[in-house]
């Protein structure tokens, strides 16, 4: 039996390009853990978890996640045959309940060796398949001023890099938040598409006021403006706009999944690795979404390379993803953790063609800025809205 021998797991603090203001918090870095594995022939993998602004967004942290693997799944991990991506981890689900980031960090990590093994991407392992070789990407507008906004959808468009925005509200009242996109929407106008991202601020009342108004504005998608057990305000506010609701906070697998479709709470779902448990359940999300009549998005947890890449296989292994992704984490740091980045062009992200994830990490990136390694962990600025 093929084994692991090694799992190093390691956060790794990397500044953002600027502040990212999202209703819950305010990042400025990025704390992303990754995991590393070799097998007893000696293969390696990769794998991250990483979630946004410490435990203000959800309910794992960085630290928790690299504690759960550490302590929890790499002794039950080391009685698994490694080649038994999907056994090894059912095992691992009996004696850890939760923890989807930590549990999609080690199965991205075993996918990866997986690949490599048999000479295929990742996305080859999933479903049927690889269906796609790149994928549209959206940049998310969140500086948290509205001209400093509209001048980064300029460049990006001018780039040809990005012509989907997300925008994050929630923070404001309604109506201003209102004009912040309706101001957006009309500088950007039929040159990209607009939307928004709430993350369960709003109440149902806001929330009905404002996907009427966001409607009249331009925008074409409201992702989670409510929170995200009430699964009831969902399915009402679906019924009632025209302006579809995509779930994001409230998709945590394919329980989650099932429940939704069927009481029609969500239109499109976010679909993301971290948030799924990983991979192979992002997939059984996405099939109950397509079998539910429900569309399809990419979406992140802004991780760094690694996960995002892992993400993008995952995707390209969809058979439809009408809304695209927003798999642009990399882009939000200021350093990349992959020895050769992620290739974003024409508006598309390539999906990496090499075995396994087909990447592979910068050594001295990750030596510096490793927290183990380095000076006190930077901090969240989280702020209640
Ligand atoms: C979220 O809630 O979707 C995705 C893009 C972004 O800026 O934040 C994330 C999280
Ligand atoms: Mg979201």
């Amino acid at each position: 039996m093929i084994t692991i021998r090694e799992i190093d797991t390691f956060i790794v603090d990397i500044p953002t390009i600027r502040p990212h203001v999202l209703a819950m918090a305010t990042m400025h870095h990025q704390s992303i853990v990754i995991v590393r594995m070799r097998d007893s022939d000696g293969v390696e993998g990769v794998g991250e978890g990483t979630t946004i602004g410490g435990l203000s967004y959800g309910e794992e942290s960085p630290e928790g996640i690299k504690l759960a693997i550490d302590t929890y799944i790499a002794p039950v991990l080391k009685t698994c045959d490694a080649t038994r991506v999907g056994a090894a981890m059912a095992a691992i689900g009996r004696g850890v309940v939760g923890n989807h980031i930590a549990k999609c960090a080690v199965e991205t990590a075993l996918l990866d060796m997986a690949g490599k093994r048999l000479g295929v991407p990742v996305s080859e392992l999933i479903g049927g398949g690889r269906v796609r070789d790149s994928l549209p990407v959206a940049w998310t507008l969140a500086s948290g001023d509205t001209a400093r906004d509209i001048e980064e959808a300029e460049r990006v468009l001018a780039e040809r890099r990005h012509n989907i925005f997300k925008l994050k509200i929630g923070k404001r009242g309604v109506r201003a938040d209102v004009a912040h996109v309706a101001a957006i929407k009309r500088a950007v106008g039929d040159r990209g598409s607009v939307r928004v991202d709430v993350n369960q601020n709003w109440d149902e009342a806001q929330a009905d006021l404002g996907m009427r108004l966001l409607e009249d504005a331009g925008c074409d998608l409201v992702e989670q403006p409510v929170a995200r057990h009430d699964h009831a305000a969902m399915a009402r506010l679906s019924a009632k706009h025209v302006i579809p609701l995509m779930a994001d906070e409230a998709l945590h697998g394919p329980r989650d999944a099932f429940v939704i479709a069927a009481r029609g709470a969500a239109r499109i779902f976010a679909v993301k690795i971290a948030q799924s448990g990983g991979l192979l359940s992002a997939h059984a999300v996405a099939t109950i979404a397509q079998a539910g009549g429900v569309g399809l998005y990419g979406g992140t947890m802004l991780e760094g390379g690694v996960g995002t890449a892992a993400s993008a296989h995952l995707c390209a292994s969809l058979p439809s993803l009408a809304w695209g992704t927003e798999l642009f984490g990399p882009l939000l740091l200021t350093q990349d953790i992959l020895a050769e980045p992620l290739r974003y062009a024409d508006f598309e992200l390539a999906v990496p063609t090499g075995p396994g994830l087909g990447i592979a990490l910068d050594e001295d990136r990750i030596a510096f800025h490793r927290r183990d390694r380095t000076a006190p962990a930077l901090h969240v600025v989280a702020e209640r809205a």
